[in-house]
């Protein structure tokens, strides 16, 4: 059997169905055999950075269970896609990545030149320090083995991407069919991660005795838990608040002790509750400076500090853990039963004083826009409530407008590009979701973020996808150019001066995308419904000139809880 094809077989009997790529002369003969299988849904997008992302989303929509392929040729096909491994590699996303590479006897191997064949490249080299695994496949006979090896370090542990490299000789070499049928019937060796012991339950346990204002934060390690949900309601029960960092943030289903997402561009609430409680218990989440601000010393400042991570690198790492567990979020959810002795000392006013705080921060801080940011997500959350949705988000002050203001229901999640925090992630990750729940997907992005993929429009229209696009098209790159209002005088080189964006309505019609535009609040109120019902693809485009604010938000070294501006200015 040719070995691209054993390549077809391998994946298929391993669940993994989906390709996005696109097209190069050294991937030519894996996706002749990947589309002559008849078994993959193989979708051609117009840059490998698209690729990238659309097979992220897959992943993501799936919490992790489904790996997609996102395969590109050598040379610029395999750089293009560098930006979505390191995507993945930071929001922990299990992703095959795939890229043809020159024939063998054209690699420049030890000699000190800087290339032998046409786009040879060393892609290896290159994404060393964002994969799980990376190798170059030496010959057909190493390629299942190699296979074999990187999905199951893809789905191992702290999951993430892994790369092989295929040369284009190896991919055309008959392999017997004795050893492929040997590798095909091979389980995946995935390492089982460590559990939270007896031990840590009789730990945690203890500090949750004397807690009078407990907290438990929510972070990108526990969200695609499957337990976690049903925890959280248990939780709700007792009376115990919650709390997510942004990656957390995308799973947490808004309901009655649930106090939002905490950080520099975090709700009030949240922090408030962070800077006041007595014990934080810090699920799957690394506490890096978005979610802490820069006074890291001060960050919950009277409260101990328990700590659930599966890598333990991250374990007490920039705030000091009273308790580090080395554990998967989701053992600790299987093994600590939430009852009502569990946390014996809890301070009713606790919860009632974050209630007040929530209601007094869901005031709309943008009455003196034209159109508020925060009325927009609130209508969207009412117009989509209860409908199956996954919501996409870019980078920007639309994303924090977004994270601050979005409600999820049951059978709703959001994406956010969390580590990485790379501009043109939403719109082709929404791609790849879609692709995978056949269900609505909405994108929030702004006109900066939407000009970086906006040739994947034609993939959605030949896709024909149910994904609206909301363009908050502000004409201006606002969450630097914030920064720059702040710390150079207004001085706005390259965000507003000698910046532009076009006419995304006009863009969107002109690839035969059905395309609305918002210029008022009576026009939302026009627009936004016809989300609800619309199936297939749509943009909004609502201007918003002048809204380059997210309010609240931190400014460098101030405290958690000392967010701008302040409530009663
Ligand atoms: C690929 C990439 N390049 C640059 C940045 C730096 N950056 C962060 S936010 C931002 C502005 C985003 O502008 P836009 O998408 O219009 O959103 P807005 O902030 O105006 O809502 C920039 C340039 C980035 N995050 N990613």
């Amino acid at each position: 059997m040719k070995a691209s094809d054993a390549l077809a077989r391998f994946l298929i009997a391993h669940r993994v169905h989906t390709c996005f790529e696109l097209v190069g002369g050294m991937i030519t003969h894996m996706l002749d055999s990947l589309a002559e299988s008849g078994q993959f849904n193989i979708i051609s997008m117009h840059h490998e950075q698209s690729a990238a992302f659309a097979a992220e989303g897959v992943a993501r929509y799936s919490k992790g269970k489904t790996v997609a392929v996102a395969m590109g040729t050598s040379g610029p096909g395999a750089t293009n896609m560098v930006t979505g491994i390191g995507d993945c590699w930071f929001d922990s996303v299990p992703c095959l990545f795939i890229t043809g590479q020159v024939n063998t006897r054209e690699l420049k191997g030890e000699r000190v030149i800087r290339q032998q064949g046409f786009q040879e490249l060393d892609i290896v080299e290159v994404v060393k320090s964002l994969t799980k695994y990376a190798a170059r496949v030496e010959s057909a006979e190493a390629l299942l083995p190699e296979l074999h090896k990187a999905l199951s370090a893809a789905l191992s542990g702290r999951q993430g991407p892994v790369l092989l490299d295929i040369p284009n000789d190896v991919q055309r070499t008959e392999l017997p069919d004795a050893l492929v049928e040997k590798w095909l019937a091979m389980p995946l060796d995935i390492a089982p991660a460590s559990q939270v012991s007896a031990g840590d339950l009789e730990q945690i346990t203890a500090l949750c005795k004397s807690a009078k204002r407990p907290l438990i934060c929510v972070g990108g390690g526990a969200r695609w838990s499957d337990a976690m949900d049903d925890w959280l309601a248990q939780a709700d029960r007792f009376g115990i608040p919650c709390v997510a960092t942004l990656m957390g943030h995308e799973r947490v289903v808004a309901r009655g002790n649930y106090f939002n997402m905490i950080g520099s561009y975090g709700n009030r609430e949240a922090n408030w509750a962070v800077q006041n409680c007595d014990l934080l218990i810090v699920l799957g989440a690394r506490l890096d400076v978005r979610q802490t601000g820069s006074d890291v010393e001060d960050f919950a400042r009277h409260a101990r500090v328990i700590q659930v991570d599966i890598d333990p690198a991250q374990l007490n790492n920039r705030v000091h853990a009273d308790l580090s567990v080395c554990a998967t979020v989701e053992s600790f959810f299987q093994t600590f039963p939430l009852r009502d002795d569990v946390f014996p000392s809890l301070d009713n006013g606790w919860l009632t004083e974050l209630e007040r705080l929530r209601e007094m921060a869901g005031a709309n801080e943008y009455a003196d826009w034209k159109i508020s940011p925060s009325e927009l997500f609130k209508k969207l959350n009412r117009i989509l409530a209860k409908r199956p949705v996954d919501y996409v988000c870019d980078v920007g002050n639309h994303q924090m407008w977004a994270a601050q203001s979005l409600r999820l229901s049951p059978e709703q999640a959001v994406h956010y590009s969390g580590g990485m925090g790379a501009m043109g992630f939403a719109f082709p990750a929404a791609l790849g979701i879609a692709v995978e729940s056949r269900g609505k997907v909405v994108v929030i992005t702004g006109d900066g973020s939407l000009q970086i993929n906006i040739q994947e429009l034609d993939t959605l229209k030949r896709m024909d996808l149910d994904v609206t696009i909301i363009v908050l098209n502000n004409v201006v790159l606002g969450m630097v150019k914030n920064f720059q209002d702040m710390y150079f005088d207004g001085r706005n080189q390259s965000t507003q001066k000698g910046y532009s964006s076009p006419d995304f309505t006009d863009i969107a019609r002109a690839y035969g995308i059905a395309a609305q535009r918002i210029s008022s609040a009576a026009d939302m109120d026009r627009v936004l419904p016809l989300i609800a019902d619309h199936k297939g693809p749509l943009l909004i485009e609502v201007m918003m000139e002048g809204a380059t604010e997210c309010r609240p938000r931190l400014a460098f070294g101030s405290k958690l809880d000392e967010q701008y501006p302040k409530l009663a200015d």
